[in-house]
């Protein structure tokens, strides 16, 4: 008996520490404590968004339970519930897709605790779910992704260009924006013909899966690859290239986000224009998080300001990215 309760207790225990979420910091009772649901690691862009956050919090002081939901929607809202109950100051979560939130949310606003969209945001009636959002602007990415496009076609001056496109995480806001973008900024340009939308879930793996899909459908018929992150890109270039085709050269290829190692290859002219969507949103999270603890408003959408690269710049100024 004595036994059966000395394993009880130790399983008791394990389940606590495992149950806990990852605790960054010990709290002091005078701290904040920021619950932050990171959806995954499926990207450089996430790695080091992940990283600016944790940094940014031990930078402001501020107490920070970060929970990785792995991809999948069910672990964050999971996440969330644990915040609730443990009663965080603020909650903080980067929703993988824009649908499905409205009850979890609804729990956090019954027990009075403000929730911070970060990066994407949701699709929901009632505004009053979050208050606010901070992320980039996907939109305006995409129609910078297709302004490089239109200059590219002046230059090669071809009555038709092919388009790919592939694209991130079906139901999420970067996918869904930056397509808009694109799509409408090429509407009505008689060159630009999109073959198909295809769909990379903004991994590497998927992206190669997707262009080995394409080159066998389409072939050399391929003008324009326009791929909605920089992981994805890089899965595709190597299928690009066992396919007989330069990258850069024969396909033009336009991607998103800006990590080191796409600037690397855009420098090696493999890549011929990569968007900025910067990952460093951890300073503005945690002023918002002080500020909502103030009791202070807040701005319902901060925007960070993001630029492009590509083949008509000088690369060489581009300096050390972070991420
Ligand atoms: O572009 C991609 C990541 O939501 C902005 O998600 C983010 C996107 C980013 O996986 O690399």
């Amino acid at each position: 008996m004595k036994r059966l309760t000395a394993v009880l207790l130790a399983a008791v225990m394990i389940f606590a520490l495992c149950g806990c979420a990852k605790h960054e910091e010990t709290k002091t009772d005078s701290q904040i404590l920021l619950g932050f649901s990171q959806l995954g690691s499926e990207s450089s862009w996430r790695i080091g968004n992940t990283k600016d956050i944790q940094d940014q919090a031990a930078n402001y002081g501020i107490s920070l339970m970060m929970e990785n939901a792995n991809q999948k929607q069910d672990k964050q809202i999971d996440a969330i519930r644990r915040f609730i109950a443990y009663r965080v100051d603020v909650i903080a979560f980067s929703p993988i897709v824009e649908d499905g939130w409205d009850n979890v949310l609804n729990e956090a606003k019954q027990a009075g605790i403000p929730v911070v969209l970060v990066d994407r945001t949701i699709r929901t009636e009632d505004e009053s779910l979050y208050k606010c959002l901070i992320g980039a602007d996907f939109y305006s990415e995409g129609v910078k992704a297709a302004a490089y496009l239109l200059k590219k076609a002046d230059d090669l001056g071809k009555d038709t260009l092919n388009v790919v496109e592939i694209t991130g995480t079906e139901d999420s806001t970067p996918m869904r924006q930056r397509q808009q973008g694109f799509m409408d900024t090429i509407a009505g340009d008689e060159r630009i013909h999109v073959l198909e939308s295809v769909n990379g879930d903004f991994l590497k793996s998927r992206g190669a899966e997707c262009m080995r899909y394409l080159l066998e459908k389409y072939g050399d018929t391929i003008d324009v690859i326009y791929s909605h992150n920089d992981e994805m890109t890089i899965g595709a270039l190597p299928e690009i290239e066992k396919a007989g085709f330069t990258p850069g050269k024969d396909m033009v290829i336009i991607s998103i986000d800006g990590g080191q190692e796409a600037i690397d290859i855009l420098k090696q002219g493999k890549i011929n224009c990569i968007v900025e969507c910067t990952p460093m949103l951890g300073s503005t999270l945690m002023e918002t998080v002080l500020a909502l603890k103030n009791g202070e408003e807040v701005p319902r959408e901060t925007h960070a300001a993001e630029k492009s690269f590509s083949d008509y710049d000088n690369l060489e100024e581009i300096g050390e990215r972070g991420y």
